[in-house]
């Protein structure tokens, strides 16, 4: 039993660090006579998912406090390997609700910075209203947990020649299995 479970943990720690940057292996795919490291594997996912709360929206300002942004992702959480998009929503910066007519939302992308790299999709924004924006073909390719499984959401937003971004921490990604 001890000399199995040492086996296993061994096994995943070469699993994790065989995967490195690409997708990560269902356990499925792993070749295995042991009928416990499938359930290990998915508590293992639960438990990281555990931290993850329901509700992945966020609202605050942009760096220099320009714009008041709310972002939403659809859907909420954010689903792990799957696409989803985000509402995004450039505010007055005072009264955080009047729309910022005529803003642009100029640049959308995500990064893992525990790994160096960005998403596989090229992400696109379509404008729903004044001050609002739908961005369709994000995708969190990776998950970990804590600094492991760290996004972070890059937003650029324009609005009469005065640019300010936000950088959104996110943790990845809930499991629906
Ligand atoms: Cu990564």
């Amino acid at each position: 039993m001890i000399r199995h479970r040492y086996f296993w943990t061994l096994a995943a720690l070469l699993v994790l660090a065989t995967v490195g940057c690409e997708d990560k292996t269902t356990s499925s795919d792993t070749p295995s006579g042991h009928t416990g490291h499938a359930q290990q594997e998915k508590a293992a996912a639960n438990a990281g998912a555990a931290e993850i709360p329901a509700d992945q929206s966020w609202s605050g300002p942009t760096r220099n406090e320009d714009f008041y942004l709310t972002v939403t992702p659809v859907p909420n959480p954010i689903p792990f390997q799957e696409l989803f998009s985000l509402e995004v929503e450039v505010l007055d910066p005072e009264d955080r609700e009047t729309p910022i007519e005529g803003a642009t939302l100029d640049e959308v992308s995500a990064t893992m910075p525990a790994h160096d790299h960005g998403m596989k999709t090229e992400p696109e924004v379509v404008s729903t209203g004044p001050g609002r924006f739908r961005v369709d073909g994000m995708r969190f390719h990776m998950q970990g947990s804590g600094e492991d499984g760290r996004w972070v959401i890059h937003l650029l937003v324009n609005a009469s020649g005065s640019i300010d971004r936000a950088d959104i921490d996110v943790q990845c990604c809930r499991t629906t299995d």
